[in-house]
């Protein structure tokens, strides 16, 4: 099944709505989902639909930066057109359980010079008191770049840098800061996400809307590049973040239980680098580790099992003595492209790997 055959299946339960869909981008609290004890987490917000959530602990305060999920009418198809997200909120938690505060509009396509649609996953960063936003959108040729913009508070709003950053493609961005200062951006994604279009190291649009198709040779692996001091810049080109399996084999294209689709995240737990990530049409969130924050990953197992709803994304901090996984699912709306993000705690076994989390308690 492609990624988007479910959305079609769905799209089709739906389809004598879409007419009362139009403009309709708040959760309506008549559709939401009667049997709440069925998930493991209550999503945060239930005012707008939020997915993507990069959080991150700024003064001791948690603060989310997702994608603002919005209901166009646009059909489904193998590049994700429905994913047609206009701006970003903030949202912010003083401490775990509190009520989460939706800021206002924190960046605005209209105010992003270079971008024509598609404001998909972002990330966010600190440095000598600037706030920096990273996000991924289609240019005016219709392939995807990063664009940064800044802010002297963390919940914007932000101004974008009138470029996107140089060198910079694909989506996801996540951008990691090293105990020494050093950050670094880990970013792709396959499929709609156009990564394999970069394969040979140029954008090629005939390599068309999926992977590579080439089951046994290494999979198309996340990039990572470390950050110019400015945070604006990459200090170098992107290389690959490879993910080894358990035979020390980068893991195969035909792997999709293991292979990186999307969604990466990187997380520092004893000492060691755990890159985690989305396999996108299995729909799990997975983990690798590595001794360095360029890898190689070495595949390591499941973080979270699928969630409702096709696309899988999170983040995972510490924060307030525990470590916290941030999701989202489709709880809310029971569609793919109005999700809802969620918290749960994270636990680690004593050797390091990470315990396995169900979203569903039935
Ligand atoms: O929100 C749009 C896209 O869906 C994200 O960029 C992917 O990670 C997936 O969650």
């Amino acid at each position: 099944m492609n990624r988007f055959t479910l959305s079609i299946g769905k799209a089709a339960l739906i389809a004598a709505g879409l007419a009362a869909i139009a403009g309709c981008n708040k959760p309506d609290q008549s559709q939401q989902a009667s049997d709440s004890d069925k998930y493991i987490a209550q999503p945060l917000v239930t005012d707008i639909y939020t997915a993507d959530p990069s959080a991150h602990i700024f003064d001791g305060k948690l603060y989310i930066y997702p994608s603002h999920d919005i209901d166009t009418g646009i059909p489904d198809d193998d590049l994700g057109s429905q994913y047609a997200m206009r701006d970003y909120h903030v949202l912010m938690m003083g401490k775990p359980g509190d009520k989460v505060t939706v800021g206002p509009v924190a960046l605005d396509l209209d105010d992003i010079p270079w971008a024509e649609k598609s404001l998909w996953a972002p990330d966010a960063a600190y440095k000598n008191g600037t706030y920096f936003l990273y996000f991924p959108a289609k240019d005016k040729d219709g392939v995807f770049r990063m664009g940064v913009a800044t802010s002297d508070t963390p919940m914007g709003p932000f101004k974008a840098e009138p470029e996107p950053i140089k060198g910079s493609f694909s989506i996801d961005p996540a951008v990691f800061t090293d105990e020494d200062g050093t950050s670094y951006m880990y970013f792709g994604g396959i499929w709609g996400g156009q990564l394999q279009r970069w394969a040979t190291g140029k954008y090629d649009p005939t390599i068309g809307d999926v992977d590579l198709k080439q089951d046994d040779k290494p999979a198309l692996m996340p990039k990572v590049a470390k950050m110019a001091p400015d945070m604006k810049e990459f200090a170098e080109a992107p290389r690959d973040a490879v993910i080894l399996d358990a035979n020390g084999k980068p893991v195969l294209g035909g792997d999709h239980e293991k292979r990186f689709f999307e969604a990466s995240w990187m997380y520092k737990h004893g000492g060691r680098y755990y890159f985690t990530y989305s396999t996108g049409d299995t729909h799990f969130l997975n983990y690798a580790i590595g001794d360095n924050p360029y890898g190689p990953f070495t595949y390591t197992g499941h973080i979270l099992l699928p969630v409702q709803g096709w696309t899988s994304h999170h983040s995972i901090v510490d924060w307030d003595g525990k470590t916290w996984l941030f999701f989202h699912d489709t709880q809310l709306s029971g569609k793919n492209h109005l999700r809802n993000v969620k918290m749960t705690e994270l636990h680690f076994n004593p050797d390091g790997t990470i315990r396995t989390i169900n979203p569903f308690t039935r």
